[in-house]
């Protein structure tokens, strides 16, 4: 399946504000660097919030749902870009309507889910934009099982959305009716409640070409102490 949410591509290809990357980097918010997942063997989703009943998804579960291969290009807020990654796993949607209908019963109105990974990262999205076409639980990208330093074992994938969205490890999902008691992982201006890439919804409150001159400068020294935080971590 081709990627086909951006809809306002430049003459480059890129959704407004965005530069093409060669690399894909391990990435996020500084204090991210030196977490990782304790458990990357197996899969196990904890599902909590308004629901009938919490549940508890493992891999066996989650092997019953249609695989879907997707090829999207990945944008980060901070401006970077790299296309053309080869997802694969489950589509969110097929995950919420024939497993977690059925055995947990989100009470209706539960339309905030917020999406938490084994280092501590958190991120909120509407329903309403997990059950587009493109959102996948990914457990493998290029042809190979998630690594580390991508979101091993498994991360949500949602391309139209700047890349905070795409919780790695993922391992837990909650459902709630409001987003007020949520606490985003950075400052509350760095994630908008929507996000959207074609729309250029970078964060709050700021305007989008101050958010581009505060995050640039940032790629590269973010980028070079993700990885190198990686190697320490794997040579414990
Ligand atoms: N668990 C977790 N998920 C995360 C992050 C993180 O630090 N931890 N960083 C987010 C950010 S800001 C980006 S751009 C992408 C980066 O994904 P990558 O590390 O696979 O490139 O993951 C997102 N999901
Ligand atoms: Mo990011």
């Amino acid at each position: 399946m081709k990627n086909t949410e951006h809809k306002k591509l430049s003459a480059t290809g890129l959704p407004p504000g965005q530069r093409a990357s060669d690399n894909f980097p391990r990435f996020g918010l500084t204090q991210f660097a030196i977490r990782f997942p304790t458990q990357v063997e197996t899969i196990k989703l904890r599902i909590s919030g308004e629901l009938r009943t919490p549940i508890e998804i493992g891999f066996s579960d989650l092997r019953q749902l249609p695989r879907i291969e997707l090829t999207a290009d990945f944008h980060c807020v901070t401006t970077w870009t790299h296309k053309g990654l080869q997802w694969s796993g489950v589509r969110f949607r097929d995950f919420y309507q024939q497993l977690l209908v059925p055995k947990a019963g989100p009470a209706s109105g539960a339309n905030f889910v917020i999406l938490r990974g084994q280092d501590g990262a958190r991120s909120c999205m509407l329903l309403e934009d997990l059950l587009a076409d493109d959102v996948l639980l990914a457990d493998s990208l290029n042809g190979q099982a998630l690594s580390i330093a991508h979101g091993a074992p498994l991360r949500l994938l949602a391309p139209a959305h700047y890349g905070y969205k795409s919780v790695k490890h993922l391992d837990r999902i909650e459902f709630r009716s409001s987003s007020a008691g949520y606490r985003p992982s950075g400052y509350r201006f760095m994630e908008h409640p929507r996000a959207r890439v074609a729309l250029e919804e970078r964060g709050r409150w700021l305007p989008n070409w101050l958010l581009r001159l505060l995050y640039r400068p940032l790629i590269g020294p973010t980028a070079a102490r993700f990885e190198r935080a990686l190697r320490a971590h794997q040579e414990e």
